[in-house]
């Protein structure tokens, strides 16, 4: 929502899935990755006879439970979905009401859909044409249908316009804002919901509010800091609004400016100092880069309840520490589910040994750096209380700042008595009973008041706004080049006094757009939209008129503003098909993206990369790991399950370079890295591709880490990390790196 097409939220939510009738996936594997969730998709099929259609480059377990299954190249999504669309319009399987009222730019998709004719799908993608029909036909014919989506689909140099061509084809089909439909994105870690919405990034404040002065001044307001102060703690006033490095290029600004290395951004500065909070470092790509970075910090610092294998990965000798992080069982508050809604959690057992909770590392660390004052005052600002209590003032805080995607109603009081009651709210639809009658389990968010119910289904205009109905956002103006942008005549929530499009309400406006008289008292506390309303009458005042705050308006098929206004297939930027770069490039190098030159075309064209490297790799997850795999190569257990890191090989493919099954093998990768792995006899990848997994560390290239581990922290399981081998390739948008569409090579060892 308001990461509008977002690499994130389900629009929908797990349980929703026994509603739907089909089922799409498109590079996830939830057998695997998340099979407790993956009991609706079965249920869906003994409920509905819902078919299961699978679109992964490998055969997967969620494969084998699928009905029609599409072994896809890897980075042609985009293309096999253009080719659905070609067929949908041509036999006008498309729901038009729905698209006339409520899509905007659908017209230049149908465009570009014509351009992918089924035979050209084939080529570009791999998959039978007869299939492709098939799947089609099956899936437009049995609505509603949901589309899933995870990591298979985000991971390339195209992967933010992927996340946008899905919900384009729902748009299509109308699958949007209905029980049953939707696009349900399956999110990773357990907070990683939390974690976005709270903006553990590098680019936008909490609750996606832009990197502007006007939301640094609502926040230094709201947090009960001076705006000077903060703007004070940066190196001049300029880089306030300027986004950070990502994650995924942390390395760069350290290493920025070498021979050979992307140019860097920064202040004229490198990056000197990484303190690591809850992420493994080896999963990210490039391991050999990161080793270099890490071996040129001045310091490096890893809090995690285990020993973090990026020190054991650096040679670098002093000042690197390791502090002892206390788990998720070890302290309490809320975390926000793939489906967004919240759940409150209570410590289980105090932190063991000398460990802390991660927020207790972070309040030390502010007291030495001279800020913990302004760091807290947000929790007893509005309380008028001299000391907070963890975890619930920084919910409160939470819910009374964070109004973008409607967290106002997310009080820990109230969190805590769904925690209380989960008992109490139905498996499928969330609804709650007895005295849970009137909410949604976790109040997914928006939860626009403190009575709100908590929205099951995104943008539903069946339900009232008070019961979680909604539009689609206005967020980019009334119009475009003309063409009116607000939803279309009577295709505003049910219950609505206005009963068309309207825009976002704002003081300016919501007398007039609501119909009602504002007191001179409302008058006076009333903030100046409904992003910056404390006194949170506008959204008050919008749900007795049946409104959504954020408007009624049409979803964007077409972004003016992106490199691709629709999206269009690209080739990977290494990509076994030469002869397809030509007609599908890569995008223009991009400059300064996240403080540092990226390389696209110049790198896709640089050398004839199929050649020397024909084979694609694929990297993925297993169910009995985690992650980077400290965690889970650290229990006995799990570790026995896959004890040593391997490589899924085609025995036909195997057979070519004479691997016998079992044998050690070579992956070497185009930046000149390599691995050294188990050959394991597969034909659930095709002979063109191999498939390794991600959770693997403690060896690098060939050599054997394991003398660096303090003693007695050796995990059960040592092996080469897939990410020494994955290629270079950053999203156009979001700069998630190409882990899921690069080439290598394989030699027997
Ligand atoms: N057991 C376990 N569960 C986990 C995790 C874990 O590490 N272990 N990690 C959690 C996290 S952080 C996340 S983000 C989720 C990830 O969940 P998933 O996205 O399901 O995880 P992956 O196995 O990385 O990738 C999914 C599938 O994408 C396919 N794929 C690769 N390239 C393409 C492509 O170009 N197109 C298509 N259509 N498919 C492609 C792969 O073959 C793979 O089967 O899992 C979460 N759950
Ligand atoms: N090649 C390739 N690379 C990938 C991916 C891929 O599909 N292919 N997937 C990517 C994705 S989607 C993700 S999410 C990442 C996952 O990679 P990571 O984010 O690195 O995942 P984890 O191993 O879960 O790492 C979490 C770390 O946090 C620690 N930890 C656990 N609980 C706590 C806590 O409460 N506090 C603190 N401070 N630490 C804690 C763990 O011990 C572990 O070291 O990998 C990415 N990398
Ligand atoms: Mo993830």
């Amino acid at each position: 929502m308001a990461n509008t097409w977002g690499y994130g939220a389900m629009t929908n939510s797990l349980g929703d899935i026994q509603n739907a009738k089909a089922i799409i996936i498109f590079g996830a594997n939830p057998a695997v990755n998340h099979p407790v969730g993956f009991q609706h998709f079965l249920k869906a099929k003994e409920r509905n006879n819902a078919k299961i259609i699978v679109v992964d480059p490998r055969f997967t377990k969620t494969a084998a439970k699928a009905d029609y299954y599409a072994q896809i190249r890897p980075g042609t999504d985009i293309a096999f979905m253009y080719g659905m669309l070609n067929i949908i319009f041509k036999n006008a399987w498309h729901d038009e009401n729905f698209i006339k009222d409520r899509v905007y730019g659908m017209e230049d998709i149908m465009k570009e859909a014509k351009n992918w004719p089924i035979e050209r799908v084939a080529d570009v993608t791999g998959v039978d044409a007869d299939l492709i029909v098939q799947i089609t036909k099956h899936y437009a014919s049995n609505t509603p249908g949901t589309l899933i989506w995870a990591m298979g689909l985000t991971q390339h140099s195209n992967g933010s316009s992927n996340t946008r061509m899905a919900p384009i084809l729902q748009l299509a089909l109308g699958n949007m804002g209905v029980e049953g439909g939707g696009c349900n994105i399956l999110r990773g870690h357990d907070n990683v919901q939390g974690a976005t919405d709270m903006c553990c990034l590098s680019h936008t404040l909490p609750g996606y509010y832009g990197l502007s002065d006007g939301s640094w001044k609502y926040f230094a307001k709201s947090w009960g800091v001076d705006y000077k102060w903060l703007k004070g703690r940066f190196k001049d006033p300029s880089w306030m609004n300027k986004k950070g490095f990502t994650l995924s290029r942390w390395w760069a600004g350290v290493l920025g400016g070498n021979p050979g290395e992307d140019k860097i951004y920064n202040a004229n500065t490198r990056l000197k100092a990484l303190f690591v909070m809850g992420n493994g470092i080896t999963s990210t790509a490039q391991t050999k880069k990161v080793k270099e970075a890490l071996d040129n910090l001045d310091i490096a610092v890893f809090c995690d309840p285990f020993v973090n294998e990026g020190a054991i990965l650096t040679d670098k000798q002093d000042d690197v520490y390791i502090l002892p992080a206390a788990t998720q069982f070890e302290t309490s508050g809320s975390v926000t589910a793939t489906n967004r809604a919240a759940q409150w959690r209570s410590e289980v057992i105090k932190p063991m040994y000398e460990s802390k909770a991660d927020q207790d590392i972070m309040f030390l660390l502010a007291k030495k750096l001279g800020f913990y004052d302004e760091l807290t005052a947000g929790m007893t600002v509005a309380k008028n209380k001299k000391s907070y209590k963890w975890p619930e003032d920084a919910t409160d805080e939470i819910a009374r700042i964070i109004k973008t995607i409607g967290l106002t109603g997310w009080t820990a009081k109230r969190l805590k008595k769904h925690q209380k009651n989960w008992h109490m709210f139905d498996e499928v639809s969330s609804r709650g009973y007895g005295k849970m009658k009137g909410e949604y389990y976790g109040l997914p968010w928006p939860c626009w008041t403190e009575t709100h119910s908590g929205s099951p289904v995104l943008y539903n205009i069946n339900r009232k706004v008070s019961e979680g109905g909604m539009g689609f956002r206005n967020r980019f103006g009334l119009e475009h080049d003309g063409v009116d942008l607000l939803a279309g005549v009577g295709s505003a929530p049910k219950g609505s006094s206005n009963k068309d499009g309207y825009p976002e309400i704002n003081k300016k406006n919501i007398e007039k757009v609501l119909g009602i008289k504002l007191s001179d008292k409302e008058k006076k506390a009333i903030g100046k939209n409904w992003k910056v309303d404390t006194s949170n009458i506008i959204a008050q005042k919008c749900m007795e008129a049946g409104m959504a705050p954020y408007g009624n308006a049409k979803a964007r098929a077409k972004v003016w503003t992106f490199a691709d206004p629709i999206p269009l297939h690209r080739e990977p930027l290494h990509s076994p098909r030469t002869d397809l770069v030509k007609d599908y490039p890569s995008f223009e190098d991009k400059k300064n993206h996240y403080r540092v030159d990226t390389r696209y075309i110049s790198e896709q064209t640089k050398q004839d990369w199929a050649k020397d490297f024909p084979i694609n790799l694929v990297t993925g997850r297993l169910v009995n790991m985690n992650g980077a795999g400290m965690e889970s190569r650290s229990s006995k257990y799990l570790a026995k399950l896959t004890p040593e890191m391997f490589c899924d090989i085609n025995p036909n493919l195997a057979s070519k370079h004479d691997i016998r099954d079992g044998a050690m093998m070579w992956i070497h990768s185009p930046q000149g890295t390599k691995i050294k792995v188990k050959a394991k006899y597969s034909y659930s990848v095709s002979s063109d591709r191999i498939f390794i997994p991600i959770h693997f560390a403690g060896v690098l290239e060939g050599v054997e880490l394991k003398d660096k581990y303090p003693s007695g922290t050796v995990p059960h399981a040592l092996g080469e990390s897939a990410n020494t081998v994955t290629n270079y390739g950053y999203d156009i948008v979001t700069q998630i790196p190409e882990t899921k569409g690069g080439l290598c090579r394989i030699q027997k060892a």
